[in-house]
């Protein structure tokens, strides 16, 4: 082996070692308002009725954060939004495994109509009514119904609930941590959601999982790299839905991927030049993690 070769073995070691410590960054992200948020819903939780688990289209694994310690045995709805972003052929099959275990919905929040909103209510409605026949025996008045909603940072919560009152009462963005604290919205005089933070394990145990959730912004965008999560999103377009990255792009076809030449070729057709005829790759990797995160490219499912 000459020295040019051990050099470049070298490099490439030491590059596999900061992106695995990267990936590490992206696991550990557990600030600390989400181990707070996750002590004042169990606090809560005696008051709850039942749980809408909200979850992305788009991942229909990676966004499910495991619930089962912080909700116990509550009664559970699965909500699935951005359904309208999602590969629905894919993201279908993995709602029918969920649906044997959970009754699902699913919605394009930004094209809501009330019969949709509806579905939900008398849901929520239906799966609680013992609670109110029981009081009734008892002589007493039916009571209101209070539902917590829950589920990864930037899946949609807070629009879920500002949909369902009919007005935009809670903040909203398209960025991890929004919502900061639980409150109560007052639905009608039947039932009462309560809005929490978006939560996460204290440890992502996939690197998988963990790119996921990065390449929709349910992790917060300053701890990540974006070098690592641009090009995670180029594999994964490239792998599985080709022809929309290509178009997107206007890029060539090739039977192999290569970082280097896909992302010159966006370079070239973004017009992303620093000063001189460098090519600007953070702004490369910028224009790609938008493209995915605002929904420009859509119609794609990661899991
Ligand atoms: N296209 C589309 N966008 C959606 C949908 N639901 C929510 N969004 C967008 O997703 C972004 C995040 O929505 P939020 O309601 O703030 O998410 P959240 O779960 O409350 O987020 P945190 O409070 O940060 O945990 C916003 O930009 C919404 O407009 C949907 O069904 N389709
Ligand atoms: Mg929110």
């Amino acid at each position: 082996m000459d020295m040019y070769q051990k050099r470049k073995i070298r490099a490439e070691k030491k590059n596999n070692n900061q992106e695995e410590k990267l990936t590490k960054v992206v696991l550990n992200w557990y600030p600390g308002h989400m181990a707070k948020a996750k002590r004042e819903i169990k606090e809560k939780l005696d008051l709850i009725d039942i749980v809408y688990e909200v979850i992305d289209a788009r991942l229909p694994i990676s966004s499910r954060i495991p619930l089962d310690d912080l909700i116990e045995n509550k009664k559970r709805i699965v909500v699935v939004t951005k359904y309208d972003l999602c590969d629905k052929l894919k993201t279908d099959k993995y709602l029918d495994e969920i649906k044997k275990e959970y009754p699902v919905l699913v919605y394009d929040l930004k094209n809501t109509n009330q019969k949709d909103i509806n579905n939900l209510i008398n849901l929520t409605n239906d799966s609680l009514k013992e609670i109110n026949e029981t009081r009734r025996k008892k002589g007493l008045k039916p009571r209101i119904f209070r539902a917590l909603v829950v589920g990864a940072p930037n899946v949609g919560k807070s629009t879920l609930i500002n949909r369902i009152r009919g007005k935009n009462v809670l903040e909203t963005g398209n960025r991890a941590g929004v919502t900061k604290g639980l409150s109560w919205i007052r639905i009608g005089n039947t039932i009462e959601l309560m809005d929490t933070p978006g939560i996460l394990y204290p440890k992502i145990t996939s690197p998988e999982v963990g790119l996921n959730l990065a390449s929709f912004a349910s992790i917060n965008e300053d701890i990540l790299n974006k070098e690592e999560i641009a090009t995670y999103i180029l594999e994964i377009l490239f792998k599985n839905y080709p022809d929309i990255l290509n178009r997107r792009y206007n890029l060539k076809n090739r039977s192999e991927f290569s970082k280097i030449e896909i992302l010159e070729e966006i370079a070239k057709n973004t017009n992303s030049y620093q000063k001189g005829l460098e090519f600007d790759y953070d702004r490369v990797y910028t224009i790609i993690i938008n493209d995915l995160k605002e929904g420009r490219i859509k119609n794609i499912t990661f899991d």
